[in-house]
């Protein structure tokens, strides 16, 4: 498959569908909505509602039932970076290519601007189509529990807590685990309930998902150490000024890359049951996160 075009018309397909879900930027209060709107539409990659989409293509479901989660995925996803840019947070001021939320609008509207984003997921999410094997209430709280405090909030405070700390691999494990790959694994397992997918294909999604999304993680470690700040669109180096918790850090560069070699065939494999080409976006999908350069 050409997966650039690939790449180029879902983006397309999720601005279009986060354009029709964000109030206008002159809605009241103005500010507000300019600044949710600049760090949603900043170019990021739509890595998550991609994968969304993708998952709910192999269990052969229908893009328009999955893109309501896709959005909404994106919206937490764009929160928790503007979230994690803040001064008394990560103090970044580079993020996608751009000045942060709050170096343009100030903490207390990046503050909010984070809050409404991750409101307006759940009010997305309420517009999707349930089916047979997934009611509202399942899409809701699987969404609500991988941005929860158990899962994407857990990583984040785990990940401030082990800063200039010697973190064991099975600490990193968890970090990793909860701040980025429950997001990841949940966009895919999200996709595969839009298209009813049975219990099978969904264990496998999820394997899936929990591969992909570690060694996305790994990578993000590796190329924070081997890229530049221009290539990645944010501040490079950084893990390492912050002594952070990161795979290069502990157990080196070259068993990192191994790592996130093993884990992508892992996630290869768990899609082993999908037949007819059914999932050759999500095996496309992983090889491009490995041997991807920002
Ligand atoms: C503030 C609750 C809260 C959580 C913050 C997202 C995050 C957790 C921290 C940002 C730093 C970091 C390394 C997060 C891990 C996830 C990750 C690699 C995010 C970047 O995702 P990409 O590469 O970014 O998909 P784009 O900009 O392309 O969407």
């Amino acid at each position: 498959m050409n997966l650039k075009a690939y790449l180029r018309s879902r983006q397309k397909e999720i601005d279009r569908a986060l354009d029709r879900y964000l109030p206008k930027v002159n809605t009241k209060p103005a500010t507000l909505h300019k600044a949710m709107r600049y760090s949603l539409f900043a170019g990021g990659k739509r890595l998550r509602p991609i994968l969304c989409l993708a998952a709910a293509e192999a269990c052969r479901g229908k893009i328009a039932n999955a893109l309501p989660l896709a959005c909404a995925l994106e919206c937490i996803h764009t929160y928790s970076l503007v979230h994690d840019d803040l001064p008394s947070m990560d103090n970044d001021d580079f993020r996608r290519g751009r000045p942060t939320c709050h170096k343009v609008f100030g903490d207390g509207i990046a503050v909010l601007a984070g809050d409404a984003l991750l409101t307006i997921a759940f009010e997305i999410v309420s517009t999707a189509k349930p089916t047979p094997r997934y009611a509202m209430s399942i899409l809701l709280g699987e969404i609500a529990v991988a941005a929860g405090s158990q899962r994407l909030i857990a990583g984040q405070v785990a990940d401030l807590e082990a800063e200039g700390k010697n973190v064991s691999r099975h600490q990193l494990r968890y970090i990793h685990e909860n701040k980025t790959a429950a997001m990841l694994t949940s966009s895919v397992r999200l996709g595969a309930m839009t298209a009813n997918a049975d219990a099978k294909e969904l264990r496998a999604i999820t394997n899936f998902g929990r591969g992909l999304g570690l060694a996305f993680q790994v990578i993000d470690d590796i190329l924070d150490v081997t890229q530049t700040s221009e290539i990645l669109g944010k501040s490079a180096g950084k893990d390492i000024a912050a002594k952070k918790a990161t795979y290069p850090a502990v157990i080196g560069l070259n068993k990192s890359r191994a790592e996130a070699r093993r884990l992508t065939r892992n996630a290869h494999d768990a899609l082993s049951i999908f037949g007819n080409g059914e999932a050759e976006a999500l095996h496309a999908l992983a090889n491009y996160l490995l041997e991807r350069e920002y």
